[in-house]
């Protein structure tokens, strides 16, 4: 299958309407950001990979030096296929980042982790002094939690143990979230599994109180990163 296809069929299963058009003018706004010598935190999505793409091209023409790293292996073997070179936070910590969203709420806090990437997205946003955030219209919304739920990864055996103290925190709606295109639950690039959560009220402290169960790998609330939005049109 070629990236084209791949890419294709990833928004297919995540049922997603993309604007295309929008999102391209941005990924070349920030491709416009990246300088010689620049260590990227490379996000996952249809838009970072856009975003990836704009980059990869003006690195080859203009012959720049500049090393990735990225926040999951999908990302990363289109970093091999586009010729961006590699790293890690072994080794470099980013200069900036630029990721998608699911979520945005009016003081930038967000939902990510439709990928079930999210462990890796918030290590690296939290490695990085600068971060941007690309979505559309559609992702802002008054309240976290109103279209997409709140996604948790677990460790597999710790799940009825996370599954009672969410629901002590308030999750109303726990679902474990199915496979794409295999059989059995999906199992994220750290060989755990993701619930995907909607809660009575997304409060402020609740990333802070998920992340202390036992058994929690990462959420997918982003509260107080304060990254900048860069907004995709919807034309
Ligand atoms: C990653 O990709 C995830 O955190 C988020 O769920 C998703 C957004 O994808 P897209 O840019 O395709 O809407 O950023």
């Amino acid at each position: 299958m070629n990236w084209k296809n791949s890419l294709i069929s990833r928004l297919e299963w995540s049922g997603e309407i993309i604007n295309i058009n929008g999102k391209q003018k941005v990924a070349w706004e920030i491709a416009a950001k990246v300088k010689d010598g620049d260590i990227l935190g490379v996000g996952s999505g249809s838009t970072s990979y856009l975003a990836l793409v704009a980059i990869a091209e003006r690195i080859k023409s203009e012959k720049l030096s500049v090393k990735a790293i990225t926040t999951s292996i999908e990302i990363s073997m289109f970093c091999s296929k586009f010729g961006v070179q590699q790293t890690s936070l072994f080794e470099h910590r980013p200069d900036w980042l630029f990721d998608g969203a699911d979520e945005v709420d009016p003081d930038n806090n967000l939902i990510k982790g439709r990928g079930g990437a999210m462990f890796k997205e918030k290590l690296l946003m939290s490695s990085s002094p600068v971060n941007y955030i690309i979505v559309d219209e559609s992702k802002m919304v008054q309240k976290l939690n109103t279209r997409f739920p709140v996604p948790v990864e677990v460790y597999p055996q710790a799940l009825l143990h996370v599954e009672k103290e969410l629901k002590q925190l308030g999750a109303n709606s726990i679902v474990l979230r199915p496979a794409k295109g295999k059989d059995g639950s999906i199992i994220t690039e750290n060989n755990n599994l993701v619930l995907d959560c909607n809660f009575d009220e997304v409060y402020t402290g609740l990333e802070k109180d998920i992340k202390t169960i036992t058994g929690v790998i990462e959420s997918g609330l982003f509260i107080g990163y304060k990254p900048e939005i860069l907004m995709a049109a919807n034309n």
